[in-house]
């Protein structure tokens, strides 16, 4: 059946637009036959997106499920309730937004809420680790907030508690974001919450890249603790791409309010409805499996890198991601992506913690283990990929070594075929 999905739609596109039919075709055949390590992809499921692709992106259903402001919204109300309740479930959380079109856009949600133009949020750097939207200038959060940015301790390179509060204390910030991109270690959000009870701030805890290990239980979750949590649905969570906003009852209707109408029109009721499926598989025994893997996986290349002579960034990982440190090898993290493209492993360059290069440069890669845990791989091919990628990064301009590599990745990834049934 899916099968056939899939051809029919193709072959719809064929006849009104080859060329985006082709896109597609190429693409799949892209993430069958390379690695995929970029720590914030994922492969949902079918059924994910079967839910994504559907006669659900024709609706408008601006408002909340039984007060919409457009008539005929019955089936919107019962997608939403479901994602709405799917999520509430998974998480343990008191109320969930799921309209929210991404992470970028929960967390506008949320400081629209909870702050007024020119307050105070404080988060974490992006060079240590953090993201654009928890104030970076260069984004609308850094923009429209007066921003103050913690980092990791110099020697540990992890979260240094002490630090964090030293920093709250002297900036005396209305909202702390705790939550990172490329953070390899735990975080404790119950510090936090304590931290941000002393200068009397909201907290909020951006888990877009650990929701997956979260919703298992591999990571200590933020609910107990932060007023708000917000998170992306496609990373570990192994849903559609997109966004939720959790948030204790006495915030809900301003959370609410804040996500529509406050930063958004009418939500994409097609991927709302691939939420309530990626929750409910996440629900699952097999996904808490599956992320035990993800981190097992993690620390078999953290391991194998180790031993092959590289520094990571906090000396290894906890969680799915971890970072190589490239300023000792003499060249940058844009040429050693490069390089492992050629070779069909594809992951990010990434500024490493007191980075001196500029992002486009960066003096790291960042390695994450979702993708090809979801492709079935463990232990002894996580061994495999680890080997592979310090061929190439110990010869970086020897087109011979990536020649080998390639076919080596090509023969992997034969062997863990990605959507079969897809033919
Ligand atoms: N772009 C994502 C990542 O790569 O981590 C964060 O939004």
């Amino acid at each position: 059946m899916a099968n056939l999905t899939l051809v029919i739609r193709l072959s719809f596109l064929d006849d009104v637009d080859p060329e985006i039919a082709s896109a597609i075709r190429d693409e799949l055949e892209r993430q069958r036959n390379c690695l995929e390590l970029i720590a914030a992809e994922n492969f949902t499921s079918l059924a994910v997106m079967e839910a994504y692709s559907n006669v659900m992106t024709n609706k408008y259903a601006e408002g909340y499920p039984g007060k919409r402001y457009y008539g005929g919204c019955t089936f919107m109300d019962v997608a939403e309730n479901l994602a709405r309740d799917r999520c509430k479930s998974l998480f343990g959380a008191e109320h969930v937004n799921v309209q929210p079109h991404s992470g970028s856009q929960a967390n506008m949600a949320v400081y629209l809420a909870l702050l007024k133009p020119g307050e105070t949020i404080m988060g974490m750097s992006l060079t240590h680790g953090g993201h654009l939207s928890h104030g970076s200038p260069v984004n609308f959060s850094g923009k429209m907030y007066n921003t103050v940015h913690y980092g990791v301790n110099k020697e540990t390179e992890m979260l240094d508690y002490g630090e964090i509060l030293d920093v709250a204390r002297k900036s005396s910030p209305k909202l702390i974001v705790t939550g990172a991109s490329a953070y390899p270690r735990t975080i404790d959000f119950k510090v936090l919450r304590e931290v941000a009870d002393e200068v009397n701030a909201y907290l909020m805890a951006d888990i877009a890249h650990i929701a997956g290990l979260v919703a298992a239980g591999v990571h200590p979750s933020p609910i107990p603790y932060a007023d708000v949590v917000t998170t992306t649905t496609h990373k570990t969570l192994r849903g559609p791409r997109g966004g939720v906003v959790m948030c204790k009852e006495n915030l809900a209707s301003d959370i609410d309010r804040a996500v529509f109408p406050g930063v958004q029109g009418g939500p994409l009721m097609h991927v709302i409805a691939a939420k309530a499926v990626g929750f409910k598989e996440a629900s699952t025994q097999e996904f808490k499996d599956y992320q035990f893997q993800v981190v097992k996986n993690a620390r078999t290349i953290a391991d194998s890198m180790i031993d092959q002579g590289f520094s990571l960034v906090s000396g290894g990982t906890d969680n799915h991601l971890m970072l190589v440190k490239l300023n000792e090898v003499g060249f940058s993290g844009k040429d050693a992506e490069n390089a492992l493209e050629r070779a069909g492993i594809i992951l990010n360059k990434n500024t490493i913690p007191f980075d001196t290069t500029s992002p486009f440069i960066t003096s790291g890669i960042r390695i994450g283990t979702p993708a090809v845990t979801t492709r079935g791989m463990k232990e002894p091919e996580m061994v495999q990929i680890a080997e592979m990628i310090g061929a190439i990064l110990q010869d970086i301009e020897n087109d011979e070594v990536i020649k080998r590599v390639r076919n080596e990745v090509t023969e992997l990834c034969q062997r863990y075929p990605l959507y079969p049934e897809l033919g």
